[in-house]
């Protein structure tokens, strides 16, 4: 039988440190789709259409991943797209704090598995929040995503120049 899984995130923008996890968990996996959502604690730099074009663009070379919007709960994707597993990455203690509330929620929900992966740990610095603060100040992100995402996040932030590398 085919085991799905749903790697989710808000990917704003997607980062190193998911295509890791994400390109780890399509070896563990038959079928993983990749759930752009919407975190209701964090406003989005990027639309939800860039975050999901920027995800696949930087996920194309994997098979059998493909990228997906989440239009409202997460547990309701699981179940459109036939996932019995969601996977998320733990850089740290604060991870598991925050994933462990979700990953109960929703199983009570809809008895979906949550499993953590640990994150590489030379990425576990990386975090969409701290990328976009880098680059809004003028930093270099260049070898923090992948290709094509350094450009996008300047002309989000109103074409922010980049000391260094682009
Ligand atoms: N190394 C390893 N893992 C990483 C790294 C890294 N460098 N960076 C990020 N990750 C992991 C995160 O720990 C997380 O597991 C995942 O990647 C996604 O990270 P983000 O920051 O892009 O996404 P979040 O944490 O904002 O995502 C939260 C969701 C959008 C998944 C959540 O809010 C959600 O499920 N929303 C949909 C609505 C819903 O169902 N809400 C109820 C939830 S119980």
């Amino acid at each position: 039988r085919v085991t799905t899984a749903v790697c989710p995130g808000s990917f704003d923008p997607i980062t190193l440190g998911h295509l890791d996890i994400i390109a780890r968990a399509s070896r563990l996996f038959d079928e993983v789709v990749v759930g752009v959502a919407q975190n209701s604690t964090k406003a989005a730099l990027l639309d939800a259409q860039q975050r999901v074009d920027l995800a696949r663009d930087a996920l194309a070379h994997l098979d059998g991943v493909r990228v997906e919007v989440v239009p409202g709960l997460l547990v309701d994707f699981c179940s459109a797209v036939g996932a019995e597993v969601v996977v998320k990455g733990l850089r740290g203690g604060a991870d598991f704090d925050a994933e462990l509330p979700m990953a109960l929620m929703n199983r009570h929900l809809v008895g979906v598995e949550t499993v953590f992966m640990t994150g590489d740990p030379a990425l576990v610095h990386v975090a969409s929040s701290l990328v976009k603060d880098v680059a809004r100040f003028g930093g270099s992100i260049a070898d923090l995503v992948p290709d094509g995402v350094a450009s996008a996040v300047h002309e989000a932030l109103g074409g922010t120049v980049a000391r260094g590398r682009t």
